[in-house]
C-alpha cells in the first residue's frame, strides 16, 4: 500500500504518540505504525528571529519517521499566533467580535505554509498519500501543487466550517476556499459543516455541488468532500479508566470529596468552550437547589493554551474572577463548590476521574467535535454510569443524542439539566449510556481514519 504522510501544525513526540496524547495523535499514529510513514510539522520550538532555514529534524521510531521543523519568532507570530489563532479560530467558532485581521499576518500565514511545503518536498515519494490536518494548513496543498507535486492530498478540518455569512468576515475568504479546493478530499466533522462548505461553493464561488454534497467543482478543480466524525477507542479508554482507579491521585481526590457528588469538566482554556456560562449554571443550581450546597462539587480542569493571544488572557482573568466569586459566595469551611485546576493531567488519570464522577458537564459554545464528551461516555462503568450533559453546539451532539442536550447560552436550561442528571434513576442512566456507547463503537477513531484514507486513496492522482 502507498505510504502515508501526515502533516499537522504540531507533531507529537514518539513518546506522546504512544502514551498520553489523544485524538489526532492516537488515530494517525495507529495508521502510520501499521504501514509505515512520515509525520511532518512544527516541533513546537521557536528558533531565531527571521525565517527559520534549518531542514527537518528526523527521528525514526519503528516504521514511523517523525520530521519536525522549528519556526522563527516572526513566523510563529504571524502564522500561528496571528492569522491562525487570532483570525481563523475565532471566526470559525462564530466569534467575529474576537477576530483581528492583519494583512502582514495573513501574508506570513501563506509564506509559512509555502515554506513548510518546501521542507516536506525532499521527503516525498511519488506514490505517497498526503493527509493534512486543520486550519493552520489550508494553503498547504496549493503550495505543494505549485512545486509540481501530483500526489493525492487530503485535508481534514477539526474545527467547525462556518456558514458563508460568517466566513465572509475573514477578508481573504475567497483565497482560502480556493486553496481548500486544491485538495483531492476535504473532510469535515459534521453534516452541517459539509452543508456550510457546499453553500459557500455555490453562493460565493459559483461552483457546483452534487446533491449529497460530496462532489464539488469549483475554481477549475473537482474534489470530494465528506463527513468523517472523529472518535475515540472506547474499549481502551474504559480499560485504562478502570485500571487507574486505584492510583494515588485518583484515590486522594475521591477521599477528599467525602461522598459528595462530582461534576467533571475538562477543556483547554478557550473562550469557545463556554466555561464561564458553565460556572454560572452551577451557581444557579446551588441557588435553586440549596440542599445541594455542600453536597456536590464541580471540578473544572482547564490548562491554559495560546496564552500569548490577548483574548485568551481575558478569558483566563474572567474565569478566575467567576470561580473566586462563586466560591466566595457559597464555600463552607470544609467544602469548595468549584475546584478550578489550570494544569494538564495524565490522560488516564482524567479518564478515571470521569469514571468516578456522576456528571460530565461539556458545554462548548461551538466545537468541531469535542472528544472530551466521547471520552466521558467511554470511561463510565456500564453498571453505574454517570450522565453526560452536552451542548447542542458540540459536533458530538449529533451522535450522542442520548445525552442531556442543552443550549449553553441558557443558564437555567443547563442548571435544570444538572439537577436532572444528579437525580436520574439508575435504569435511565444505563439506558442512555448503552445508546451512547453503541454510537462510539459504531464510529470509533479507526473508522474515522480508515474511511478518510479509503476515500483519499480512491481519487485519481495527478490533478494539479
Ligand atoms: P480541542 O479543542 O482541543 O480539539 P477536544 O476535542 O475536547 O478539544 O480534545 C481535547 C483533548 O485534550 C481531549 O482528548 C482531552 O482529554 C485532552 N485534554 C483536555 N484537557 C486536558 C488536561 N488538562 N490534561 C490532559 N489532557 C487534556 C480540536 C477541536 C475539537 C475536535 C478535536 C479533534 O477543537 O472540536 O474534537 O480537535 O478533532
Amino acid at each position: 500500500m502507498s505510504r502515508l504522510v501526515v502533516v499537522s501544525n504540531r507533531v507529537a513526540t514518539p513518546t506522546e504518540s504512544k502514551g498520553s496524547a489523544g485524538g489526532l495523535a492516537v488515530g494517525v499514529f495507529g495508521a502510520l505504525k501499521d504501514t509505515g510513514g512520515v509525520w511532518f510539522g512544527w516541533s513546537g520550538e521557536i528558533v531565531g528571529e527571521g525565517t527559520a532555514n534549518a531542514g527537518p529534524e528526523i527521528v525514526q521510531d519503528g516504521a514511523v519517521t517523525f520530521a519536525t521543523v522549528g519556526l522563527s519568532r516572526r513566523d510563529y507570530d504571524q502564522y500561528y499566533r496571528g492569522f491562525s489563532n487570532a483570525m481563523l479560530w475565532p471566526v470559525f467558532h462564530y466569534r467575529n467580535d474576537l477576530a483581528r485581521y492583519d494583512r502582514q499576518e495573513y501574508a506570513g500565514y501563506r509564506r509559512v505554509n509555502a515554506w513548510l511545503a518546501q521542507q516536506l518536498l525532499p521527503l516525498l515519494k511519488p506514490d505517497d498519500v498526503i493527509w493534512v490536518h486543520d486550519y493552520h494548513l489550508i494553503p498547504f496543498a496549493e503550495a505543494l501543487r505549485l512545486a509540481g507535486v501530483k500526489n493525492r492530498i487530503g485535508f481534514f478540518l477539526h474545527i467547525p466550517f462556518p456558514a458563508p455569512q460568517v466566513l465572509l468576515n475573514v477578508p481573504p475568504h475567497d483565497e482560502l476556499v480556493k486553496s481548500l479546493c486544491c485538495y483531492d478530499v476535504v473532510g469535515f466533522q459534521t453534516e452541517s459543516d459539509l452543508v456550510a462548505f457546499g453553500d459557500y461553493i455555490v453562493r460565493q464561488a459559483h461552483g457546483t455541488v452534487s446533491r449529497d454534497g460530496r462532489t464539488v467543482d469549483a475554481y477549475g478543480r473537482s474534489l470530494r468532500a465528506g463527513v468523517y466524525r472523529i472518535g475515540v477507542f472506547p474499549d481502551d479508554i474504559a480499560a485504562q479508566a478502570k485500571r487507574f482507579e486505584t492510583r494515588k491521585d485518583v484515590r486522594e481526590l475521591k477521599a477528599s470529596l467525602k461522598d459528595r457528588k462530582l461534576i467533571m469538566s475538562v477543556d483547554r482554556l478557550d473562550y469557545s468552550k463556554g466555561i464561564a456560562e458553565r460556572f454560572r449554571a452551577f451557581e444557579r443550581l446551588l441557588e435553586t437547589a440549596p440542599e445541594l450546597q455542600g453536597a456536590v462539587s464541580l471540578v473544572q480542569v482547564a490548562p491554559p493554551t495560546r496564552a500569548d493571544v490577548q483574548s485568551y488572557q481575558h478569558i483566563r482573568q474572567n474565569l478566575e474572577y467567576e470561580a473566586g466569586r462563586i466560591n466566595g459566595r457559597f464555600s463552607g469551611l470544609d467544602w469548595t463548590p468549584i475546584r478550578y485546576l489550570n494544569r494538564r493531567y495524565d490522560r488516564w488519570v482524567l479518564m478515571s476521574l470521569f469514571r468516578a464522577s456522576q456528571v460530565g458537564f461539556v458545554t462548548p459554545l461551538r466545537d468541531g467535535m469535542n472528544l472530551v464528551a466521547k471520552e466521558y461516555v467511554a470511561a463510565q462503568d456500564p453498571d453505574d454510569p454517570g450522565v453526560l450533559v452536552l451542548s447542542r453546539f458540540a459536533g458530538a451532539a449529533a451522535e450522542l443524542d442520548a445525552a442531556l442536550i442543552v443550549n449553553p447560552h441558557d443558564i437555567l436550561d443547563m442548571s435544570e439539566a444538572l439537577q436532572r442528571a444528579l437525580t436520574m434513576p439508575l435504569e435511565e442512566r444505563q439506558d442512555r449510556h448503552r445508546k451512547m456507547l453503541a454510537a462510539l463503537r459504531r464510529n470509533d477513531l479507526g473508522v474515522w481514519r480508515d474511511t478518510f484514507l479509503v476515500d483519499l486513496r480512491a481519487v485519481r492522482p495527478g490533478m494539479p
